[in-house]
């Protein structure tokens, strides 16, 4: 598949926007605490990005595989330096499980799969191939219980999602995303925009509304953010909304005092539904690497997490950790970002996130199946 990097498309020059490769990277948590983003944030503006201009459009497959390349390519090499001259003994077994730790596999995978190898094939030679085969299956077998649709349930009028994450992890625009995806399913939708911290953040989240037919509820900058919760809440009920997703501001997970602001959320919104919030989102940056682990358990246990959306998958990323968090955590994966339009959300796949992972050949992977019937 192509690898090729276009620079910024025309539409991105005019607009003084970098090449998406470098938006992911410079708005990765690598330096958190930021309360301002580094990039633009306005949801209708970035949906050029990667479909116009001179850039070719790639299927979502392609763009998964690329952004995966920093955790595959790592694996990819070091596993055939690996594997090159030695037999399956002790030593080369152990070097294995050091490159699959490297590769953010986590330690409970890489034992895992090198007791399989262990069992099944030691002191015998094993090639290149059979050895990424035997990882794509394991790591599948990982994560096929974690990939979850993110499932509305009809009977709950509204069914409310409360998104929440890092500062700049993606969770506005992917709320814009399963806005638009909600609204092709013929549901109406509710927005709160509970990042009430920036004037910006409250733009960005009603230019995702314009987009997609969604309800936008906001307040002036400053407000309380668990009113607004209610607020949305309240109007979605009062308007029989499907969905109702509550939008919050980015915050580190070791910040107490915004940490303690995300419990208030819940606590206000079980004050009308005590089963709400239904899902709680948690928007993890493919590009974090281990610091995804650290805020996936603060995160759980301040709000309560139901599930993840992994996001810029398309960029430089280090999916690998969500591997690690899957066995970890257990807990449900239900979609992925692999770019910034407000096509580019996808359920989560197990078998082709394991194969984009050991750089495994994916069959019909330059077929745009998976984008079929997604656009808006
Ligand atoms: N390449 C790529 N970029 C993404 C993806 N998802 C989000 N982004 C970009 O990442 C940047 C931050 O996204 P936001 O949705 O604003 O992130 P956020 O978590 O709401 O940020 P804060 O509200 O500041 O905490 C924007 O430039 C998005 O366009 C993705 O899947 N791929
Ligand atoms: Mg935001």
């Amino acid at each position: 598949m192509s690898e090729e990097k276009s620079g910024p498309s025309l539409m991105d020059r005019l607009l003084g926007r970098k090449a998406p490769e470098d938006q992911a990277v410079a708005t990765g948590t690598d330096k958190p605490g930021t309360a301002e983003p580094a990039t633009d944030q306005s949801g209708a503006d970035v949906s050029e990005t990667g479909r116009s201009g001179t850039e070719k459009p790639r299927s979502w497959l392609q763009r998964l595989r690329a952004g995966l390349s920093r955790s595959s390519s790592a694996l990819g090499q070091n596993l055939t330096a690996l594997i090159r001259k030695r037999k399956l003994d002790d030593e080369t077994l152990q070097d294995l499980e050091d490159i699959l730790i490297q590769a953010d596999l986590g330690v409970e995978t890489a034992v895992r799969i090198t007791e399989r190898l262990a069992k099944e094939r030691y002191d015998k030679e094993i090639d290149d191939v059979e050895l990424r085969t035997v990882l794509a299956q394991e790591i599948e077998a990982v994560l096929e219980p974690v990939a979850k649709p993110l499932a509305i349930d009809p009977a709950k009028s509204p069914h409310v999602i409360l998104v929440v994450g890092v500062n700049g992890a993606g969770k506005t625009t992917t709320i814009g995303k399963l806005a638009a995806q909600f609204r092709r399913e013929g549901r109406s939708v509710v927005l709160g925009a509970g990042d009430t911290f920036r004037a910006a953040a409250i733009e960005q989240l009603k230019i995702w509304g314009e987009r997609t037919g969604a309800t936008v509820v906001a307040r002036e900058q400053g407000s309380d953010a668990s009113a607004l919760a209610f607020e949305a809440l309240q109007q979605a009920r009062a308007a029989q909304a499907d969905v109702v997703m509550i939008d919050t501001a980015g915050r580190l997970q070791n910040r107490t005092e915004l940490m303690a602001e995300l419990e208030k959320i819940v606590r206000v919104i079980r004050k009308q539904d005590e089963t709400a919030p239904h899902d709680v989102l948690l928007v993890l940056d493919a590009t974090t690497g281990q610091n995804a682990m650290n805020q996936t358990e603060i995160f759980r246990q301040v709000c309560g997490v139901t599930g993840l959306a992994m996001t810029k998958l398309d960029g430089t990323a280090r999916g690998g950790i969500l591997v690690a968090i899957a066995a970890k955590h257990g807990l449900p994966v239900h979609v992925i970002g692999v770019g910034e339009g407000v096509d580019d959300l996808h359920p989560f796949t197990a078998s082709e996130f394991a194969r984009a992972i050991v750089g495994e050949a994916i069959d019909g992977d330059a077929t745009e199946g998976g984008d079929a019937g997604r656009e808006p």
